[in-house]
Parts: C-alpha cells; structure tokens; sequence
C-alpha cells in the first residue's frame, strides 16, 4: 500500500521533471508509459488530449497533482468494478 501511493506521487513528480503542473506532452507521456494495461486508447494521442481535457478542472491547459488524482481515483474505482465482478463497464 505504501509503495503503491510512493509510486502515484513520484510517477507524477518525474513527469512535470521539477514543475508544479504536467504540461500536455507530459501527460501524454506519462498515460502511454505507464497506463497502458488500464486503459484503453493511450495509442491514441488526441484520446489523451480529450481525457486531460476532462481532468483540467481549473482550464489551465495543464494537469495539476490533484487533477492528476482524480485520473487515479477513476482508475482505481474502474478497476474494482471489474475485480468486484460488476457488469458496468468504463464509459
Ligand atoms: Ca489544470
């Protein structure tokens, strides 16, 4: 569990490379290297643009950590749907 949220924070922090926000090449980055097995479309650069889109609660063009968040907490409660045996799937 510790590890898990160790890895949440530095996979963010190595993506703004010292910044305070993921700028969009960034996010691309981070979503095709590191949540491939998750999620569906991170071959598909404008799918990522649209979902940084959805995430970028303040329409500052960037992904701040706690938009960031918002991106794990859908991830994680998607991928307890599925484990959980729910039928709804992920829109
Ligand atoms: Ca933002």
């Amino acid at each position: 569990m510790e590890s898990a949220i160790k890895t949440v924070v530095t996979t963010f922090l190595s993506s703004t490379r010292g910044k305070e926000n993921l700028d969009g090449g960034g996010f691309q980055k981070l979503v095709k290297k590191q949540l491939g097995g998750l999620m569906q479309d991170t071959n598909c650069s404008s799918a990522i643009k649209e979902m940084q889109q959805g995430l970028d609660a303040n329409n500052d063009g960037k992904v701040s950590f706690q938009e960031y968040l918002t991106l794990i907490g859908y991830l994680a409660s998607s991928l307890s749907q599925s484990k959980s045996g729910s039928t709804a799937e992920a829109p």
